[in-house]
């Protein structure tokens, strides 16, 4: 099995991390996805990271697509799931999503950015409402941490929300930790500190190449 993944991509983290605590370690290949990589073009014909590819030679692209297939191959009882109980997990997706609409706008900004100036985009219309989804992702997010954590929630697998919030969280801090409008978060932040005594959040920290 191959993992076409590079060190900064929130989308490669929540992969990474779903794969890591249903057991299944596969050391990543690391590939610049702007870069047109031949086995990225080979596999995804979007050139995204992350991909990955089965033994069978299948290649699975999009993290939640991945997601799906770790619970659907190794399923709950009997395998560690992401998605919480039958009760938990429209709790548990709803909050996820709140978490993957900021992510999509983080990473969208700094996309845009590789064709526009900073500022020329940040500050458009359309720049300003992707600065409102983080803001108000990671506020809502602030808010229903003591919902989705409980106590040490470093003790057990992480449900899909706590994965992409807390990827999510570290993601701003990489991207946006000097900037003025990113708010204060301190439950997210404690939140994100304590699952780094899960080695598939520690391990996976994001960083420059
Ligand atoms: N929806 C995709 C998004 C993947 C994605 O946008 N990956 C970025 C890195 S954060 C990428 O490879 N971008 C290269 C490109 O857009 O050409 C997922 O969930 O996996």
């Amino acid at each position: 099995m191959q993992l076409l993944a590079n060190t900064t991509s929130p989308f490669v983290r929540i992969a990474r991390i779903a794969m890591m605590e249903k057991g299944l370690n596969v050391e990543p290949t690391v590939v610049d996805p702007w870069a047109d990589d031949a086995r990225l073009r080979a596999a995804n014909a979007a050139t995204r990271v992350p991909t990955l590819v089965l033994d069978d030679g299948t290649p699975l692209t999009e993290s939640l697509l991945i997601v799906q297939w770790l619970e659907a191959i190794w399923p709950a009882p009997a395998h560690p799931t992401v998605l919480g109980s039958p009760e938990q997990v429209a709790g548990v997706l709803s909050r996820a999503g709140i978490a993957l609409g900021a992510i999509e706008a983080s990473v969208h900004t700094i996309i845009t950015r590789k064709v526009t100036a900073p500022t020329l985009f940040d500050e458009t219309p359309v720049g300003l409402r992707r600065r409102r989804s983080m803001i108000e992702g990671l506020e809502r997010l602030d808010a229903l941490v003591s919902v989705m954590g409980g106590d040490h929630p470093e003790r057990r697998v992480p449900t899909l929300d706590i994965i992409a919030a807390v990827v999510l969280y570290d993601y701003q801090q990489f991207r946006y930790g000097d900037q003025a409008w990113l708010p204060a978060t301190p439950a997210l932040r404690d939140l994100a500190v304590a699952m780094r005594q899960r080695p598939s959040v520690a391990t996976t920290l994001p960083r420059a190449a």
